[in-house]
């Protein structure tokens, strides 16, 4: 069902070495290596970058880019976290939360969204031609079919005999996801961060989250701070994982806010975490993790529970990176 934990486990290199960051040379260097700049949660991150890098190469702007990528797993039926053939709820309805954000703090958002392949391009059009910020259930839907979109039964037949083994099974909800070893298979939202040629930052995040979930739970993931925040002058972080805990403490737009504060990608999503160890007393009983891109092209991570990575593609390199467990770090 999931091949992620296949890829080899090492250490993430999370900073690419600048030796000489202050000369104007090393500048250009470094915006010639590290910009434009893609990276995405989870090994479907990959296919998804290569898609956004087809905007990215060519100059295009960020949010074009961040939106072309998630839309791959969106319409990956094998992918079963995000868009069609995600996992359906408790009531066995796939229901869907986006979110996008461009570097001018541009935002939109769809949540509990039935029956359409591609709730981040619904999250754009609601950022686009709303005063809205977020549209929910029922309303998103209306807004999605009067502006073109069309309805699609998002419940593969994989998925709906998953649904009906659950149901049977009775088994009690757990929220346990994303933890190697003990891995339910029912978390791994994609969140995309990306830097054009120009410098301009944008970011989406797309998933039809915690499977099995209570009908009408909405996650972290189509909430602006919390499964993404994005700011043009700093940079941006995404979050992936039980949604409750992101929520609780805000962790995206944490994370830049360290990051604003002079911390470097990898420690902002450190003290993320952190924060979230220090304030949710179960939280060994999670995964989340953070990915973040400061302005500059600097990336970094950082997650609870071994387990998570992250794909990555520049001019330079194109890879899957391990990320080190904070848990494994006490
Ligand atoms: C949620 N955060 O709905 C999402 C799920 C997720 O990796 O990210 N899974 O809680």
């Amino acid at each position: 069902m999931d091949t992620r934990r296949s890829f080899i486990k090492k250490s993430a290199v999370l900073i690419p070495a600048i030796s000489v960051a202050n000369s104007v040379f090393s500048k250009e260097i470094m915006q010639e290596k590290m910009i434009p700049v893609v990276i995405s949660t989870w090994n479907h991150g990959l296919p998804a970058n290569e898609a956004a890098w087809q905007i990215l190469e060519k100059g295009g702007w960020s949010l074009d880019a961040v939106e072309a990528g998630v839309r791959v797993p969106e319409a990956d039926p094998e992918v079963i976290t995000v868009g069609y053939g995600g996992i359906p709820d408790a009531n066995g309805k796939v229901t869907l939360d986006a979110c996008i954000m461009d570097e001018k703090g541009r935002a939109g958002s769809v949540t509990f969204l039935e029956s359409i392949k591609h709730p981040i391009s619904v999250a754009r059009l609601v950022m686009e031609i709303t005063p809205h910020v977020m549209l929910s259930g029922d309303g998103a839907l209306k807004f999605a079919l009067q502006n073109g979109f069309k309805k699609d039964n998002l419940l593969t037949p994989k998925m709906n005999a998953e649904w009906k083994k659950w149901k049977k099974e009775k088994k009690a909800f757990s929220s346990k996801i994303n933890i190697e070893n003990q891995h339910e298979d029912n978390h791994d939202t994609i969140g995309m961060l990306a830097i054009d040629s120009a410098g301009r930052i944008s970011g989406a995040c797309t998933t039809s989250g915690m499977g099995f979930k209570l009908h009408g739970r909405v996650g972290d993931s189509p909430i602006i701070g919390a499964g993404l925040f994005v700011d043009g002058e700093v940079g941006g972080a995404v979050a992936t994982g039980s949604g409750e805990l992101v929520m609780k403490t805000l962790g995206s737009f944490l994370v830049v806010e360290l990051m604003r504060n002079g911390k470097s990608p990898s420690e902002a999503c450190e003290e993320a975490v952190r924060r979230i160890a220090h304030k949710i007393p179960d939280y060994q009983n999670h995964q989340v993790g953070f990915i973040a891109l400061k302005k500059n092209g600097e990336y970094g991570s950082s997650c609870i529970q071994p387990g998570f990575n992250f794909a990555l593609k520049t001019n330079a390199e194109t890879k899957l990176v391990d990320v080190e467990a904070w848990m494994k770090t006490l």
